[in-house]
């Protein structure tokens, strides 16, 4: 595959700061040295910066409102130019971004005549809108977004909703309760970390796989670092103890790989001023590698053939 890097420091998605030093500290990690061992090859689209906008001047209950919607705009385009070249792994940044990547995306798998689905890693649920949420924080409100709700004026319009049926949140464990009540109502699969501790992880994941296997679907991934517990990955600002472990997650990134449907990925809300010695962002340079051939012995994955 040709793996394309999309620096995306995006800072605006939250009132704590550090995210912005994300891409290049996937790179000091090694992303991209992981990627072309594997044989994939690699083109490194720099860091990007946000589409022209109106200055924030903090008269909103939103966290620079404003800022997002200049990098929603560069997002969508870039994502849109790198869907026909190759795979492109947006490095964030935190999860505002996934507004204009998912988006994006989702134009491009419009233009070719197939479905978009959206792998959701996250302990939230990202499914506000500017109205319901109580932070203000616009990383909270990627698929809220992406599924076409209401409430995002001077956004870019979504041209392509992501049908709700094409999502799976997995690692639930922080849901406020204006996104719960609004989730009750959507056809979204969402599985939280109790259903994971009762079944593992592999099932509900194989059975969605499926799904987009069955609708030959372009498949999105977004990684938010606080999937995992806090443990195994300090360097994020909303930690919610109780996440996938180092093994779930290298689990659920083999399964994505042997599935060969995924098409575009999200690694986002590293922040490497919270980290312990880069350990965070190895985690997730070891993870997007599982995702992309890394592994100990081939073999298939159980309960998949
Ligand atoms: C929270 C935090 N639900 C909010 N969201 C996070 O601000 O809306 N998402 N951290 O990943
Ligand atoms: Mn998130
Ligand atoms: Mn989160
Ligand atoms: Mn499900």
């Amino acid at each position: 595959k040709t793996c394309i890097l999309i620096g995306a420091p995006v800072d605006s998605g939250k009132d704590r700061r550090g995210c912005l030093m994300g891409p290049d500290a996937y790179r000091t990690a090694g992303l991209g040295e992981a990627l072309t061992d594997l044989g994939h090859k690699l083109r490194d689209m720099g860091n990007l910066t946000p589409a022209t906008h109106a200055p924030d001047l903090g008269d909103s209950k939103l966290h620079r409102p404003n800022e997002t919607i200049g990098w929603t705009f560069r997002l969508i385009r870039a994502a849109e130019e790198a869907m026909s070249r190759g795979l492109p792994i947006f490095l964030g940044g935190d999860h505002a971004l996934s507004l204009g990547s998912v988006a994006g995306v989702a134009n491009h798998a419009a233009s070719v005549g197939r479905p978009q689905f959206v792998l959701w890693l996250d302990a939230h649920s990202d499914f506000h809108t500017p109205e319901t949420t109580a932070s203000g924080n616009l990383h909270g409100t990627p698929l809220g977004y992406v599924t076409g709700r209401r409430g995002f004026g001077g956004f870019p319009e979504v041209r392509n909703p992501i049908p709700q049926e094409n999502i799976c949140i997995l690692g639930l464990r922080s849901v406020d309760a204006a996104e719960k009540l609004a989730l009750q109502g959507t056809a979204i699969h969402r599985h939280d970390m109790r259903e994971i501790d009762e079944t593992g992880i592999a099932r509900p994941l194989a059975a969605f796989l499926q799904r987009v296997s069955e609708a030959q679907g372009m498949l999105h991934v977004s990684l938010d670092v606080d999937f995992l517990d806090p443990m195994i990955a300090p360097a994020v600002g909303t930690t919610v103890p109780g996440g996938a472990t180092i093994r779930e997650a290298h689990l659920v990134m083999e399964m994505i790989c042997d599935s060969g449907l995924m098409t575009s990925l999200d690694l986002v809300e590293l922040n490497p001023f919270l980290d312990d010695r880069g350990r965070t962002a190895q985690v997730m340079v070891d993870l997007a590698a599982s995702a992309l051939g890394r592994r100990v012995f081939d073999r298939p994955t159980p309960g998949q053939q």
